[in-house]
């Protein structure tokens, strides 16, 4: 099923999607990584996601920054017996940087203007995080960075007086198994100086039912957004998945404290990716692993920083301790 790679075959030159989905389906059990969901209509899907009544994580996280976000900037600029500084600000996953503007706000109101790094794979991301932001909020200078986080951060050093904050906010480390997670945290610490901060956003460990209809929306969107990503391998890679014969699944994992998603074939089929020159064979009930969502304990994105070299020194919650936002600072 994997054919030999012949020199001058398509697979030394393979997009990362092709190889991720070759790899992907020919593991057992089958599994395709989260970052394949966040095509155009991926992308739209989830902004619905963001809206929907049962998934609290936004609205709850939106709400903490909302309150406390002044607080946010004067303590990353130097609460912590330094020189205040300025403060440049990089984002990390721009998305639709719609929370992020109220840290924005709170630093132009700070120090008059302020620069803003959003730090995305996707071009696309990037350019529409920069005409959005740019239009709407004067004050703040975007300087989109192209780049793959994951993978550490090369960062310009920020300048004289000035430190840097880094958002990665959305429970986005979530997606990452521990060991993964604390590279990321290590990577992003590396590209930066000591006395610049991380603020950290995390959704916390809750109510099972709570959880699972955050991931299982009776609208249906969440189905939508796991289901398009076998639309896109449709569209992308040639594949003929039929989308009427696999169903959303969301699985609370309980002793790993992370929501699962899957892909559940209904029946016995064979699918054709065209592009990859594979057939996978699907038995009925055969499921596909899409992503890992990591529920945190309290206190714990506090020990994740500080195994990374970051001081934690204040993590706002919201009244139900539904979602923590926690702030380190780099040793
Ligand atoms: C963007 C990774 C934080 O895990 O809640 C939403 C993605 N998946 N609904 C999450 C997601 C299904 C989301 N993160």
């Amino acid at each position: 099923m994997n054919p030999a790679a012949l020199p001058g075959s398509s697979l030394q030159t393979e997009t990362p999607v092709a190889s991720a989905v070759r790899k992907g389906l020919c593991a057992r059990p089958k599994r395709l990584p989260p970052w394949l969901f966040y095509d155009s209509d991926g992308s739209h899907l989830f902004d619905q996601i963001t809206r929907l009544p049962e998934y609290y994580l936004t609205r709850t996280e939106r709400a903490i920054l909302a309150a406390n976000a002044a607080g946010m900037i004067a303590q990353a600029a130097g609460l912590d017996g330094a020189e205040p500084a300025r403060l440049r600000i990089t984002e990390l996953g721009a998305g639709f940087a719609d929370k992020t503007r109220l840290l924005l706000k709170a630093a132009v109101e700070r120090q008059g203007d302020v620069l803003y790094e959003p730090v995305d794979v996707s071009a696309s991301a990037l350019e529409a995080a920069r005409v959005r932001i740019g239009r709407e909020m004067p004050g703040v200078r975007v300087a989109p960075r192209l780049m793959d986080y994951t993978h550490g951060l090369e960062l310009e050093p920020a300048g004289d007086g000035e430190r840097r904050l880094v958002l990665y906010i959305g429970s986005s480390i979530g997606n990452f198994e521990p060991g993964p997670a604390a590279q990321l945290l290590l990577g992003i610490r590396a590209g930066l100086e000591p006395g610049d901060t991380l603020l950290l956003g995390v959704d916390l460990r809750k109510g099972e039912s709570t959880l699972l209809a955050a991931y299982d929306d009776a609208a249906g969107v969440t189905a939508r957004f796991n289901l398009n990503l076998l639309a896109r391998l449709n569209r992308e890679l040639g594949a003929d998945f039929d989308l009427g014969a696999f169903a959303h699944r969301a699985v609370w994992n309980r002793s790993e404290s992370r929501i699962e998603m899957h892909l559940e074939s209904l029946k016995a089929q064979r699918v054709r990716l065209a592009s990859l020159g594979l057939e996978a064979s699907f038995r009925a009930g055969e499921r596909i692993h899409t992503e890992n969502s990591y529920k945190y304990a309290p206190g714990q994105a506090e020990a994740m920083l500080a195994a990374a070299g970051f001081t934690p020194e204040s993590t706002w919650t919201d009244k139900r301790g539904w979602f923590a936002v926690c702030l380190g600072r780099a040793q």
